[in-house]
């Protein structure tokens, strides 16, 4: 530590004993930056780029340190000199640049491939003020900025300008580097372009800023509000933004390392992260075909260089920009897409595989399909669903092109970073081979009847409980009780996820206490979602939340056996605090619709049980597990397929026919309810429910109600529950995304270490 204390000599003229947080932060900032600098980054004559509209990165100093192998050195240090680092960290802002899932997956690949040894890069875009923050007024969500780039950050400015040519104008982007270091061994770049003239000053009343402005406003938000059509071509500006400099740096860098362009596969792979990178692939046959190859050959090179992930079977997920909104943003691809999409009328006329339809729709997962030569899912069953119903006119066509590649985490933030203690006790028990070879977490079996051990596991849990409860005090102003069952639900607020499910247990257990019967142990309800700002049903699923959480706080009858918290702007930084202190993970989404989960993982790893459908990778989970160690209820994906092909469910049916799920539901519109809450909101709400209910909410209920009671009567018998809480951690070691990472490695992008 040496060299750490000079430097704070060097740039504070004093020792770490008498600076403050934030001058030890700027300090271990600059001595982490050049310590990865030293290491060095991977390089290798084909390379993966991994191109995606989020990065959901998190902080970012402990998880350096761990990689690094110095965490503890630098905690010991600190601590030697009065200071915390848990309370350096506090210093540093969360990026904003992500939402859910699908950019938390692109955070823990990049880990993965940097700690693999594989040549790669991440890149996106630098949004000044991220998705948004989200702040709790009078029990509804408002949106503010949320900036998170100060002077002291991990973006480092680059040399790396490129022109973006837009229809009457164009711009010059700038990229910025962000080290992503693997864990014990070289860094990856995370690139993120920007532009200089970005105007944050623009911004008014919440998030609202001139859509227009594009000069000044391409890099501010993250998903602007798309709700209108210029919010709908700001995303096209957008994304065209990001993969020109994408395409023109993947260029670039082969033609620096000797390619010809024909030879482009050698050294580039692409993974499409959704749909929002798909006009890439016009962009690199507009560049290959501008250096004088022809148009057949380009569009063959990038069907060589380009793969597809479908995150989502979410109809609203897979974009279709109307022709006049390319044909007014990026007129120059235009012709490409028609080109491409004549070529694919010409050997397949059926409408359902077209680029552009009769609507002059252009598809742009159609696209990925027809031009790239990989599309994968992300668990078993959202493959299987992809391939036999969502895109089956596609696996008909190209049945090689399909593949699976279940989702994972990494376990150095949320296992080794988020939780030290169990960390501690697995590496005493079974050594550290797991932090590198997560499979050996399964040697942990062998302790499946030794008490002591299983002891450990509930107080590890019941210290993390402690450290959760503190975080929700300081976020909330609620106090929770650390006795009490904590049941978790955090992930963003989507009616397929349904935290409306989960409200109307909240809602019968209520009614139950009230009517006298008393739950052996009281529940603590969590929750940590934010709403799309322009979903004004997710928004009323959060007030309604917010106006349980108060309800019962303030009643005596009720308070002592539940409590209903949401934390305010869930994030990364909250999950961490979170996911280690869970004993039941709510992973309910309607079977079908939740193409994996990420979250249902992170939870086990941590020693919690799922309850949930057999949804995503929950049924892997369950594969894992065995159904006595883990929670499952609800209708199954090929049930509630049917329910949707014969358009046969009808929630008035099941609300006028079982007077129990009519009480739940019309609690929400109950004179207590409302004389907290909005009745425009909750009204709102409770008719969607009644006369709609698109994801099948009632449908599964009574059955939820039953599965989740007998859960938290089994947490009584602590035995069995630690029991099983060593199953699902032992167990978790298939969901690493070194696991993934090496699957997309061998069967996609084919790199040498
Ligand atoms: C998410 C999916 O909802 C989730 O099931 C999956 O685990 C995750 O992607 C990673 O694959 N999708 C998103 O976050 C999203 O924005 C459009 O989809």
């Amino acid at each position: 530590m040496e060299a750490l204390k000079t430097m704070i000599n060097d740039m504070f003229h004093k020792d770490c004993s008498s600076c403050t947080n934030e001058e030890i932060y700027t300090a271990l900032l600059t001595y982490t930056k050049e310590a990865l600098e030293e290491k060095g980054y991977h390089n290798g004559k084909k390379k993966i780029y991994y191109i995606s509209a989020e990065f959901l990165i998190g902080k970012l100093l402990s998880n350096n340190l761990i990689n690094l192998g110095i965490y503890d050195q630098v905690a010991d240090y600190l601590k030697e000199n009065g200071k915390s680092l848990a309370e350096i960290e506090e210093v540093e802002p969360e990026p904003s640049l992500g939402n859910g899932g699908l950019g938390r997956l692109a955070a823990c690949f990049l880990d993965s491939i940097a700690t693999l040894g594989l040549p790669g890069e991440g890149i996106g875009l630098n949004y000044h003020l991220g998705l948004f923050k989200q702040v709790f007024k009078d029990r509804l969500q408002n949106e503010t900025p949320n900036p998170w780039i100060t002077n002291n950050t991990w973006l480092t400015p680059t040399d790396v300008t490129y022109t973006v040519p837009f229809h009457g104008f164009e711009l010059e982007s700038k990229m910025y580097d962000i080290a992503v270091a693997g864990y014990q061994n070289k860094a990856i770049h995370l690139h993120l372009f920007d532009i200089d003239i970005a105007d944050e000053s623009m911004v008014h009343d919440g998030i609202a800023f001139n859509k227009k402005d594009v000069l000044h406003n391409l890099t501010l938000f993250l998903y602007p509000d798309d709700s209108d059509d210029d919010g709908r071509k700001l995303r096209i500006y957008q994304q065209y933004f990001m993969v020109s400099n994408a395409a023109q740096l993947i260029l670039d860098e082969a033609v620096a390392k000797g390619c010809n362009l024909h030879d482009l596969a050698d050294y580039a792979v692409v993974q499409i992260n959704d749909t929002h990178p798909s006009m890439i692939i016009p962009e690199f046959i507009r560049l290959l075909t501008a250096k004088g190859i022809d148009f057949e050959e380009a569009s063959d090179i990038v069907a060589k260089v380009c793969a597809y992930t479908n995150h989502t079977i979410l109809a609203e997920a897979l974009e279709k920009w109307p022709m006049s909104y390319l044909e007014e943003v990026v007129p120059h691809l235009v012709p490409i897409i028609k080109q491409l999409d004549e070529k694919v009328k010409r050997k397949y006329p059926q409408e359902s595989v077209a680029i552009i339809d009769s609507n002059n729709l252009v598809h742009m997962a159609h696209m990925d399909i027809h031009y790239g030569y990989s599309i994968n899912g992300v668990a078993t069953l959202h493959t299987e669903i992809l391939k036999n119903s969502e895109l089956k006119q596609f696996y008909d066509i190209y049945p090689e092109k399909f593949n699976n590649k279940t989702n994972g985490i990494t376990f150095r933030r949320w296992l080794m970073y988020c939780n030290h203690p169990l960390t501690e006790l697995i590496t005493s028990l079974i050594g550290d081979g797991f932090k590198k070879n997560a499979f050996e977490l399964e040697k942990l079996l062998a302790y499946k009847d030794d008490q002591e051990v299983l002891n450990k596991i509930l107080s590890i849990k019941t210290d993390a409980k402690k450290v959760c409860k503190d975080f929700i005090l300081s976020n909330t102003g609620v106090e929770i009780d650390e006795n009490s069952i904590f049941d978790i639900q955090i992930k963003r607020l989507h009616e397929y996820k349904r935290q409306q499910l989960n409200a109307l247990y909240i809602i019968y257990k209520y009614l139950e206490i009230k009517g006298g019967k008393k739950p052996e142990k009281p529940v603590t309800f969590i929750f940590g979602a934010k709403a799309a700002p322009a979903y004004v049903i997710a928004k009323d699923i959060i007030h309604l939340l917010l106006t349980l959480q108060d309800l019962i706080k303030n009643d005596p009858d009720v308070a002592p056996y539940m409590k209903v918290v949401m934390v305010e702007n869930y994030n990364v930084s909250a999950a961490e605090k979170l996911i280690p202190a869970c004993d039941i993970s709510e992973q309910i989404s309607l079977a079908s619709k939740e193409a994996s989960g990420t979250g249902n993982m992170k939870f086990m790893l941590n020693g919690a049980v799922t309850l949930g459908t057999m949804d995503g990778a929950n049924v892997e989970i369950s594969d894992l597990v065995g159904e006595d160690n883990l929670y499952i209820f609800g209708q199954s994906s090929e049930q509630v397929i049917q329910h949707y092909e014969k358009a046969d469910y009808n929630s008035k049916a099941i609300y006028e026919g079982n007077a129990d799920i009519k009480k739940y539901v019309d609690f929400i519109v109950s004179d207590q309810v409302l004389a907290l809450g909005h009745e425009e909101n909750l009204r709102r709400l409770h008719n969607e429910l009644v006369n709609k209910d698109w994801f099948m909410t009632l449908l599964d209920l009574e059955d939820y109600i039953k599965v989740k009671n007998q859960a938290l009567a089994d947490y009584t018998d602590r035995e069995k529950w630690a029991k099983k809480m060593l199953v699902n951690i032992a167990k978790a070691g298939f969901f690493s995304s070194d696991r993934t990472i090496e699957q997309y490695n061998e069967d996609i992008w084919h790199l040498t270490k």
